[in-house]
């Protein structure tokens, strides 16, 4: 039956589509969903946003017949739009363990950036699109950054020039969109670029309406550095879930009621910070490590909801590990993590178990943690590892068998090195790996992006660790996330202009309303630093 509000949507279940599905309610339209390939046919509109590996994703769809019907559907010129490797699975091939064929819709191929002169793979955040064809679905959108995250792209050729509608730029040029007839299909995730990709989207879907206007601003070129808004939350005494923060990762009161800090619901706080302009928004589920996640319905609840109001990235950590409850039952952390996935989580992350795997991988040369699971199964863009790190400072680099850096302010002894000592239960224990040697090890498991808190900067307003996150963003070529110690704007202009950090996370200002968003992001313009204006 043809019903304009609903639109057909293929998720052959490799992975997390949640987030297409909570933009295609939140824009008003009911979603059918794909059961065979007659269903492919039978659409008025097709929405497909591949998510997994290319090669298992083509062994699933020829498998069943689906890959037929979308050429046929292709063919027939029906309303298309595919997203990420909805995107790439329309060419001939992949060089993504393969070569592995496509679609063979668009001649050309699929190819990994290339990190070997230090770019920074995947390619994770708001980059600028250049459109090179006039297309309805793009219209005004032109020079806005949207949000990207993948390690293989297409390459524009000679053969697929006429498909092209927008190239984006990193590294090399590349394919970030393509637009023939009623066929169209995004690099990016329109779903988790805000206006402007609510905006594209909603073209998509109603293509008769004028959709809600791109939000005009000045043109960007290149990869923003990203300003994100983390809640750190878990229940306070009376079992509410509330979004705390603490000094030095200690989150009660110091008064004598010693209650856990109270600043805020977790769903509103992150709502208004993605209508702030937060290009991420991130839960730390802080006691995780000792209360089984799974059985913290409160917080999957706060995930789903948040994922409906939310339309930039969300990412959750807290309590990833492999578990077994009072009956007996075993959760496997694969298991803790899709949880999280299908409650509106894009990017897991892991603090504790990282820790333990990455001693593990780096005594017996072999990895069988978690972290290489869920990335192998997610894809590692979906996995960030976050470390909370506690300076250690030392007379001379010889004193210790860990990575050291020349601190710019001596300890208090007069020491002018320090190494990072990696804790794991919220900065409880103590553990001997340091936190250079653990994010080149969860590099090589398979981590996606670092997280890289500091525990004596948690809190303090006084800036990040620069020692530390240049340490760390110079060691690995996957993106840092620089955390702890914002205060003032002058601080996220220092840690971009010092550091290779590809984004910088705040709490305490957000919530405490001393600093607001935009007056990062305003400050980050001044100071040269690109970045996404609402
Ligand atoms: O170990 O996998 O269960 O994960 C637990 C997660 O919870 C880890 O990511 C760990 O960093 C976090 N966590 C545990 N205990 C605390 C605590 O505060 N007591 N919070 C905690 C970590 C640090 C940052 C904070 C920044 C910015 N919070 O997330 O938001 O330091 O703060 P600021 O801008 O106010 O300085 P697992």
């Amino acid at each position: 039956s043809s019903d304009a509000n609903t639109v057909t949507l293929l998720d052959y279940g490799a992975g997390n589509v949640r987030s297409v599905r909570n933009a295609i309610r939140h824009l008003g339209f009911n979603i059918r969903d794909v059961r065979s390939p007659e269903d492919i046919l039978a659409a008025d509109r097709l929405v497909f946003p591949g998510v997994g590996a290319f090669g298992s994703a083509m062994d699933v769809i020829n498998s069943t017949g689906m890959a037929d019907a979308l050429r046929e559907y292709i063919r027939r010129d029906r309303p298309f739009l595919g997203i990420c490797l909805g995107l790439q699975l329309l060419f001939d091939s992949s060089e993504e363990n393969g070569p592995v064929s496509g679609l063979g819709v668009i001649p050309g191929v699929v190819r990994r950036f290339d990190s070997s002169e230090g770019l920074i793979v995947p390619h994770i955040g708001w980059n600028a699109l250049q459109i090179t064809k006039d297309t309805q679905l793009l219209q005004g959108a032109d020079g806005h950054h949207v949000y990207f995250v993948h390690s293989y792209h297409a390459l524009p050729s000679d053969a697929n020039r006429d498909w092209i509608s927008s190239t984006c730029n990193y590294g090399e040029s590349f394919i970030s969109s393509i637009s023939m007839g009623n066929i169209q299909a995004v690099q990016f995730h329109p779903e988790k670029s805000g206006a402007t990709g609510l905006s594209i989207f909603e073209k998509f879907l109603s293509p008769n309406s004028s959709g809600a206007k791109a939000p005009a601003h000045r043109k960007a070129s290149k990869l923003a550095k990203r300003v994100i808004a983390c809640l750190d939350v878990r229940s306070n005494d009376n079992g509410d879930l509330v979004v705390t923060k603490g000094d030095q990762y200690d989150v009660r009161d110091h008064s004598s009621s010693k209650e856990v800090r109270n600043l805020g619901k977790p769903v509103e706080l992150a709502s208004q910070y993605y209508i702030d302009g937060a290009d991420e928004v991130s839960f730390l589920n802080i006691t995780g490590f000792r209360a089984f996640p799974l059985g913290d319905l409160p917080m999957l609840e706060v995930l789903r909801c948040a994922s409906e109001k939310v339309f930039v990235p969300l990412t959750v950590g807290g309590g990833i590990r492999d578990f077994t409850d009072e009956s007996g039952r075993y959760y496997s952390s694969l298991e803790v993590a899709s949880e999280y996935f299908r409650s509106g989580a894009d990017k897991i992350s892991i603090g504790s178990d990282a820790v333990f795997a990455a001693e593990a991988y780096l005594q017996t040369g072999t990895g069988k943690s978690s972290l290489e699971q869920i990335s192998r199964v997610y894809g590692n863009q979906a996995v960030v590892v976050s470390i909370d790190p506690r300076r250690v400072y030392v007379k001379s680099p010889d004193e210790v068998q860990f990575k050291t850096v020349k601190v710019s302010s001596k300890g208090p002894s007069g020491e002018e090195y320090a190494w990072y000592q990696c804790t794991v239960s919220g900065g409880r224990d103590s553990r001997p790996i340091g936190a250079y040697e653990l994010a080149k090890a969860v590099e090589e498991l398979g981590a996606g992006e670092i997280l890289l808190n500091c525990i004596d900067c948690d809190g303090q307003g006084g800036g990040f660790d620069i020692d530390l996150i240049k340490m760390v963003s110079d060691a690995v070529t996957i993106p840092v996330i620089a955390s702890s110690g914002a205060g003032a704007v002058e601080h996220f202009s220092e840690v971009f202009e010092k550091t290779n950090a590809s984004a910088a996370l705040a709490a305490g200002i957000f919530h405490r309303k001393e600093v607001p968003i935009l007056a990062v992001k305003e400050h980050l313009v001044d100071a040269g630093v690109e970045v996404r204006m609402l």
